[in-house]
């Protein structure tokens, strides 16, 4: 899946951004976030070999629409917003709440107050929960990044965001009811209702085994960097699936049901079973791998830099999804030999992105850059080119 190297809209106000920024001299002392001076990582500085030098401005990434970057495009079902992960730096990884990427925005129809979310299904008896409960329980879960499984180039990859959320723990909730010996999974619904699409699948329910909800840390989430859930992030209440695909994290929780392993798969499992990297589209909810995310790794933004009478380009990316932090980055221009990458601040979690950027001296021509993890974790993605980003120098 490597981009087209066509110079999309994007690449053009890259470009404008670039003249902007032309012959400005970044000021050493005001600009130290900017330039990467060195950040304490305990014991060591980051070395930074920009030191002293003059940011010129950005390389656009070619082939790579900008449809819905910023802003959001579309209504309901379809309204979309993707995030500009060229502006990310260590200050920026926390997006705020009207900035976090959008993959549907509230129904019309959605009514919040008196919000009540009955437990049920292969139970003793059937419970209820409602959201002014959870949000009156909730406790702080900590940065946690979402992506959408369908984040790609068509966004320039910006269906992606962190936040920090309060909520209450999924198993504190299911603990309402006594399920029966049968109960082997949990179906999450959510409110869906919208009044048309031109292309998404109305309809949000996930089926998880109660130790995939335990081991992912799952949590109901009332609260987005300290306000109410806004509605177009699933208020009044949302299920977070910390480490698993934007899919799982049913907006506008309405139903929670004990199922056995007969549960067939929801429409939206069946949606984005190719997405998740399913074995086929299983049509039983006990035949789906767990969705989650991946080693992943790309370039947000390519830097041109003049250091010491010499142009010098600065790659800056993200490393995210993942069970261990790993240091282990390499990344291949055109396909060509593995070059590390020193991540610096070590990456110390994989709920978030960690920031990495590297020096680079190309000559001038079309690259591909890929990013690679060179170590034995799975990476599928990576494997497959899919965060391929283009950019042409000189
Ligand atoms: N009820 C409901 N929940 C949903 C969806 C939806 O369409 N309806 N979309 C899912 C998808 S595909 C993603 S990527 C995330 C996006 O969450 P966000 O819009 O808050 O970023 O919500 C998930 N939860
Ligand atoms: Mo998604």
């Amino acid at each position: 899946m490597r981009p087209d190297p066509t110079p999309g809209r994007r690449a053009f106000l890259a470009g404008t951004a670039a003249a902007i920024l032309l012959g400005c001299k970044a000021d050493p002392d005001e600009s130290a976030s900017e330039t990467g001076t060195p950040r304490e990582t305990g014991a060591e500085p980051c070395a930074d070999p920009f030191e002293g030098g003059a940011l010129l401005g950005l390389v656009g990434f070619l082939g790579e629409d900008d449809e819905g970057v910023g802003y959001v495009d579309g209504v309901g079902l379809d309204g979309r917003l993707a995030v500009d992960l060229t502006t990310l730096d260590e200050d920026h990884l926390v997006q705020n709440n009207d900035a976090f990427y959008v993959r549907t925005l509230a129904p019309s129809a959605l009514e919040p107050a008196g919000w009540t979310i009955p437990i049920g299904g292969l139970v003793a008896e059937a419970g209820s929960i409602t959201a002014d409960e959870l949000a009156a329980a909730a406790v702080p879960m900590g940065v946690t990044l979402l992506e959408c499984s369908g984040n790609s180039s068509n966004r320039a990859f910006g269906l992606i965001s962190a936040a920090e959320w309060s909520g209450v723990p999924v198993v504190d909730v299911l603990a309402r009811v006594t399920p029966l010996p049968s109960a082997t999974r949990v179906r999450i619904r959510g409110f869906d209702e919208h009044p048309k699409s031109t292309g998404s699948i109305a309809g949000a329910a996930w089926v998880f085994t109660v130790a995939e909800l335990v081991a992912a840390g799952a949590f109901f989430a009332t609260e987005m960097n300290g306000a109410p859930l806004p509605a177009d992030h699933g208020g009044p209440v949302r299920l977070v699936m910390p480490g698993w695909f934007g899919c799982t994290c049913i907006k506008w929780v309405d139903e929670i049901v004990f199922v056995d392993d007969s549960e067939p798969a929801t429409s939206q499992m069946l949606e984005f079973a190719e997405r998740t990297h399913q074995v086929g589209k299983p049509s039983l909810a006990r035949d789906y791998l767990p969705a989650k995310v991946q080693q992943a790794a790309m370039p947000v933004r390519v830097e041109q830099w003049e250091v010491a009478g010499e142009i010098v380009y600065r790659i800056v990316g993200v490393l995210w999804g993942g069970e261990a932090p790993t240091d282990k980055l390499v990344l291949s221009f055109n396909g060509g030999p593995d070059v590390p990458v020193t991540v610096c601040p070590a990456a110390t979690t994989n709920r978030t992105w960690t920031l990495w950027s590297t020096a680079w001296r190309p000559e001038p021509g079309l690259y591909t850059i890929t990013c690679h993890i060179d170590d034995d974790v799975p990476q599928v993605r990576l494997d497959d080119g899919y965060y391929a980003r283009a950019v042409m120098i000189g």
